[in-house]
Parts: structure tokens; C-alpha cells; sequence
């Protein structure tokens, strides 16, 4: 956004935006963010000195530790394609070459062209608003075959430099260069060089690398010299420190526009510096694991598996049962399926006013028949009605390998759940609840917790009982600035009802699969979305879910776990395109500017072109291309990045 007319930019977008749903969505995740930020400054409020002289104890220990650990004898490499989806399309269709191009649709932009980006255009944006910051913006509709395709080039060449390289999205990847530096005599600088010439020869297309002692930093160092450039951090304490200090905190991954905010606006932070002058408050406010852990996805394992069903609004409730009823064996299949149990059903549901409720139970017992999901789900629909739904999803926690322990009966246990008598619950806090009485069953001992978008979270750590059996786990216990490590950690049990969610309001009635990943999705001429699974998968368009909590399984797009927020933004892009195939039926309902934009901007391809780049889809791109030499990059050294950071500070 360097160079841009920031405040002309932020005017338009507001007034472009205003009234349209999406507009509403964002203005309902500003309010949440705002009452986090409230919630925040009186926690703040309420420490002592007491308080954080212990806090600066821990964070000066917790920093000694790490200052031991330190470690610069590895040579990490990040790389990452320069506007991906933007300039594949420029590469297979020459004539985009120079145009300020956006790949998308009106609803939502998924990555814009450098040229483009000059207007202030940018990804997650609506298309309109797009139109409007920049008259000429040409679309191309986002071709994830493609992207595909190019990307597993481009892991070719990584595979040259390190067998072992980590891919966190289809253009980026990170490298550890450390045997190949060693190997080869050659510093990291020269490998950077080499790889992004490899990466060019073999796709045409360029890149931006970044190279560090750990994963990191090097990828804040990919994105200084960005596009087509490098920037290496030498292996020397010093010079990693005066680098870290002087980065705004948003560089670093995992802290987007919320956490920024937060940051700034109750601490003052905006530094890593400053982040480490207010240690003390960061440790007594928020949780350790939200300070951002560089773990990488294959070394997590799966906390939960659902399924979600996204329908028209309907308030017939026989529907929503049959539609529970379908949920709760497409569940069963996946757990069987993975050998699976769990504890903890959640239904989510969203209203036709796109409010998004979270209700759990926890079961004495592991249980993954349909009849026992269906018990426990109906009670909790019960409990809600009557209302409008949009979308439903089950999603089971608390898992438990039934390989790991074949002595646990299942039935058994719903058996003296269901014999069981007078197990009363006593739970204190509101966002916990009993059902017992929903049905005049008494339903034994189990705990309920509920969770609804829009309101603000009761800040109480929750539940207490005098009965044994009762059990609150933790990730229902609503701590609002413990959310990152929830959500972290439990992806889609208790997605963040506003801001964790953003989905639905597709036309499509059908389930997607958690456990099955759909590898490459489309969009059609009519911007419907054509599923293109590689797997048997029953995974329809039109819902989203983060498969293992990190590729979206409408596209295959993937985002590392730390990236709460990048996540979030890309589902806004595929909420938007449901919003506006919604907003395109409803006559009643017109986005006049929309429209307007529509007419004004100059929209790729033509009939005859989308033709062509359909049969261009099914065959393979060819790779080499001629395009400019990356040798010519960016290369701003290290010396004058500090001198322009002083300048800046
Ligand atoms: N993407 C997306 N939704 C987003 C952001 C990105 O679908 N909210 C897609 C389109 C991008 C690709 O992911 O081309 C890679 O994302 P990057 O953030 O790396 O952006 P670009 O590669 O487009 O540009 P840059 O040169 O800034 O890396
Ligand atoms: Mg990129």
C-alpha cells in the first residue's frame, strides 16, 4: 500500500460497502472487536502492581529461557510468489501483461496485479469497490487448477534445495538451506539468488525470498524486497535483535488487524520493541500460545471432525430434523470411518439473519452411532426453537482412537446415561445451561454450553457443580483473549461466532465432509462453485471448512494455523461469493452500487475467451514462458533496510 492514497481509499470503501450485508458483517466484527478491546482495558484496569511485578518476573524468565534456546546455526528460506493468482493469469493470457488486473468477482478480489495494487486494490477486497478505486480494473475469475499446477512447479524446484521443505500455501514455502550452504560452500544470499532464477526458468513467473535463522523472520525478510527481490538477515545475534525491534508488530505472522488493534489501542504497542518494554501486560493478558508458535501443521493432530450443511432459510421444522437427521449420519460415517469416538457434540447453527449459535454437550461417554449423535443433537435444536436456519453443522471433540482402547463401550454408557436418575446440573456462569429439561427426560449427567454470535462473552471462567460426574472442558469456557488458542487448537468446535465464521448463505444443500479434502474447486461461467474433487468426496459448493485447520476446502487454499486472521479474510472472500449469487436472485435486494461499478468497469474474459480458458483448464499450462529475467529483483541490502527503518521510526 506504499504510495497509496490511504484516506481516499478508506472513503470509498466505506461508502461503497455501506448498507450491502457484507458491509453489515464487518460492521458486526468491528463491534465484537470493539467490546474485546472494552473487555481488554478492564482487565487492564484491574492489575495491580503486584500483579505485574510478578507478570515482568515471568516474562524475564520466559525470555532468559528463550535467549538460551536461541538458535543461528540454521539458514531458513522463505519464498513467495509475487501477486500468484494475478500473474499466472498474465502469464497464460499476454494481453493482461500491464493492466491493473484483480482475480475474482465483483463480490470479492482474491489477489491483485502490482498495477492495480498503485489504486489501492488489494485482496479480500469487494470487486465493486475495486472498480470504483480503479475505473479500468480487468477480472479474471480465479482458475484454482491453474494455481495448482504452477505451484507444484515450483515444489520441484524446492525439492532441489530441500527435500524437506515446508509448504504452507501454494506460493509460499519455507526451505532450511542449512546442508546446502554447507554443501555447496555457498551463502544463503547466493542460494536465494539461484532459487528464485530456478523458480523463474521453470514457471516463468517470479518470486520474493527471504532468508534467516529461523522460519520467522525469514518470512517478514520475503516481503521487504517484494516483488521480485531478496533480503537475507545475516546468522548474527545483533543484527536479528536491531531487525526485530524495529518491525511493527502486524509483520509479525498471526497478528492481523485484530490482535493489531487490540495491541495498539490498549497497550500502546505498535513496535516489537514496545512489545517487549510491555512484556509484563502482554503475559498477564493474553495467553502464551497466541504470542505465536512457529509449529507447522503436519505436526498437529485432529482435534474434531463435522460436517455442515448450508440450505435456503427455512423455519419448517420437520426439515431442519430430516436435515439433523442427514448430519448425524454423514457424522457417524467419518468417525467410523477414522475409527473415531468423541465426547463433545457441538451444533452449530446459523440463523437466517446470519447470527451464529454454538450449542455443546459433553457425554460421560465416547459415543459415534447415529442414534446417540441424534439423541443429544435433537435435544439441543429443541432447546432453540422455534427459528429460521440457514446452515447447520455436528461436530465431534474430545476424540478418542477406538484403537487406542477397545474396552470402551459406547452403548453402555448411554445406557446408564439414559437409566440414571435425579443427576441434576449446577452450573453457575451463562454461557453454560441446562437441558434437562428440554424433553421432561432427565438427561443424566452432561454438560451443555452454548455460545451465540453478536453478544458479548460472559468473561467468567465459566462453570462450577457439586456433581461428580459433570464435566465443562475447556474450550467451551468463552475467555475472549483466549480465543486465538481456542480457535488454535480447536478449529471448528467452537468457531468464534462472528468473526470465526463468515460462511454460508450458499444455495446448495448438501455436506461437506471435514474428514475429506476437496483438492481444486472452480468457479464457473454463473460464478457457481464446481467442486472438482480428487478424492470420492461428497463435498458439495457453496459451505467452507477448514480441513485440519488450515486448507480451505472449497479451494484448497492453505494457511497455516497461527494465521487466524488470514484465514478468516480468505472465507470473507467465499462468504461474499454466496452473498452475492444470494443478492443476484433476490431482485428485492439489489446492491445499486454494485451494479453501477458493474457497468462501469471492463470485465474479462469474453464468452468466446472464458470458452477458450475452460479447454485451457483441462489441458496442462505450458510452464516456460518468456517473461523479464528475475535476475533483475529488488535487493535492498540489509544496511540501508536499517536506514530506511530509522528514517521510518
Ligand atoms: N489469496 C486468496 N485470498 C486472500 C489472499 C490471497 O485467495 N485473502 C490467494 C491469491 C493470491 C495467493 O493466495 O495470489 C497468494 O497470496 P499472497 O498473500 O502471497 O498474495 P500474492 O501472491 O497475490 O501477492 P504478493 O506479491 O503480495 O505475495
Ligand atoms: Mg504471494
Amino acid at each position: 500500500m506504499e504510495g497509496v492514497d490511504k484516506e481516499k481509499v478508506q472513503k470509498v470503501i466505506y461508502e461503497m460497502s455501506k448498507g450491502s450485508k457484507y458491509f453489515e458483517n464487518e460492521q458486526r466484527k468491528e463491534a465484537l472487536t470493539k467490546q474485546k478491546i472494552e473487555h481488554l482495558r478492564a482487565q487492564c484496569a484491574t492489575l495491580t502492581d503486584n500483579d505485574l511485578s510478578h507478570f515482568q518476573k515471568v516474562a524475564e524468565r520466559k525470555m532468559l529461557e528463550l535467549e538460551a534456546s536461541r538458535d543461528l546455526s540454521k539458514i531458513w528460506l522463505h519464498t513467495d510468489m509475487d501477486a500468484f493468482y494475478a500473474a499466472v493469469e498474465t502469464l497464460e493470457d499476454p494481453s493482461l501483461k500491464g493492466k491493473p488486473l484483480a482475480v475474482g468477482s465483483m463480490s470479492m478480489i482474491t489477489t491483485a496485479s502490482y498495477e492495480a495494487r498503485k489504486f489501492g486494490v488489494r485482496a479480500a477486497m469487494p470487486g465493486f469497490i475495486g472498480c470504483k478505486l480503479c475505473p479500468g480494473l480487468v477480472f479474471v475469475r480465479p482458475n484454482f487448477e491453474r494455481y495448482t499446477h504452477y505451484s507444484e512447479l515450483t515444489r520441484k524446484v524446492f525439492q532441489s534445495y530441500d527435500p524437506s521443505f515446508i509448504a504452507t500455501s501454494l506460493d509460499e514455502a519455507y526451505l532450511n538451506i542449512t546442508s546446502v550452504c554447507i554443501e555447496r560452500s555457498i551463502t544463503g544470499e547466493e542460494v536465494a539468488t539461484e532459487l528464485r532464477a530456478a523458480i523463474h526458468q521453470e514457471t516463468g513467473l517470479t518470486c520474493s525470498v527471504g532468508v534467516a535463522p529461523n522460519r520467522m523472520i525469514a518470512k517478514v525478510c520475503s516481503d521487504i524486497n517484494k516483488p521480485n527481490g531478496q533480503f537475507i538477515l545475516p546468522n548474527d545475534r545483533e543484527a536479528v535483535l536491531t531487525f526485530v525491534y524495529t518491525l511493527p508488530i502486524r509483520k509479525i505472522g498471526g497478528i492481523g488487524k485484530v490482535t493489531e488493534q487490540k495491541l495498539r489501542q490498549v497497550l500502546g504497542i505498535s513496535t516489537c520493541q514496545e512489545m517487549l518494554q510491555k512484556a509484563a501486560f502482554l503475559c498477564a493478558l493474553f495467553s502464551e500460545c497466541s504470542a505465536g508458535g512457529t509449529e507447522t501443521p503436519k505436526q498437529r493432530q485432529r482435534k474434531s471432525i463435522g460436517c455442515e450443511r448450508t440450505f435456503i432459510a427455512t423455519d419448517d421444522s420437520s426439515l431442519l430434523f430430516e436435515k439433523l437427521a442427514n448430519l448425524a449420519e454423514n457424522l457417524m460415517d467419518d468417525l467410523q470411518k477414522e475409527g473415531l469416538k468423541g465426547k463433545t457434540l457441538t451444533l452449530k447453527l446459523k440463523t437466517a439473519d446470519f447470527e451464529v449459535r454454538t450449542r455443546a454437550v459433553t457425554t460421560r461417554g465416547y459415543i459415534n452411532s447415529k442414534e446417540d449423535i441424534l439423541i443429544y443433537a435433537t435435544k439441543l435444536l429443541k432447546a432453540e426453537m422455534p427459528l429460521s436456519l440457514r446452515l447447520m453443522g455436528l461436530r465431534m471433540s474430545q476424540l478418542h482412537d477406538e484403537k487406542d482402547d477397545s474396552s470402551t463401550s459406547t452403548q453402555k454408557t448411554i445406557d446408564i446415561f439414559f437409566r440414571s436418575s435425579n443427576s441434576n446440573l449446577n452450573v453457575n456462569g451463562t454461557n453454560v445451561q441446562s437441558i434437562t429439561n428440554i424433553s421432561g427426560q432427565d438427561n443424566g449427567p452432561i454438560s451443555v454450553t452454548t455460545e451465540d454470535g453478536y453478544l458479548v462473552p460472559d468473561s467468567g471462567t465459566g462453570a462450577s457443580t457439586d456433581q461428580q460426574d459433570f464435566f465443562v472442558h475447556d474450550e467451551s469456557i468463552f475467555i475472549p483473549e483466549q480465543r486465538n488458542l481456542v480457535n488454535y487448537n480447536n478449529e471448528a468446535v467452537l468457531s468464534n461466532p462472528v468473526i470465526g465464521d463468515g460462511l454460508g448463505g450458499a444455495k446448495i444443500d448438501d455436506v461437506t465432509h471435514t474428514a475429506k479434502v476437496m483438492n481444486s474447486e472452480k468457479l464457473d461461467d454463473v460464478g457457481q462453485f464446481i467442486s472438482h474433487e480428487a478424492t470420492a468426496s461428497s463435498g458439495k459448493p457453496g459451505q467452507q471448512l477448514w480441513i485440519d485447520g488450515y486448507i480451505c476446502s472449497i479451494c484448497g487454499f492453505e494457511l497455516p494455523p497461527g494465521f487466524e486472521e488470514e484465514r478468516q479474510e480468505h472465507s470473507d472472500f467465499h462468504f461474499a461469493e454466496s452473498l452475492q449469487q444470494e443478492e443476484t436472485v433476490d431482485s428485492k435486494r439489489p446492491i445499486c452500487s454494485e451494479r453501477l461499478a458493474e457497468k462501469q468497469c471492463s470485465t474479462t474474459p469474453s464468452p468466446k475467451k472464458k470458452l477458450a480458458e475452460k479447454q485451457c483448464s483441462t489441458t496442462t499450462p505450458s510452464p516456460k514462458k518468456k517473461l523479464k529475467s528475475s535476475k533483475g529483483g529488488k535487493h535492498i541490502p540489509i544496511d540501508a533496510f536499517f536506514a530506511k527503518c530509522k528514517k521510518n521510526l
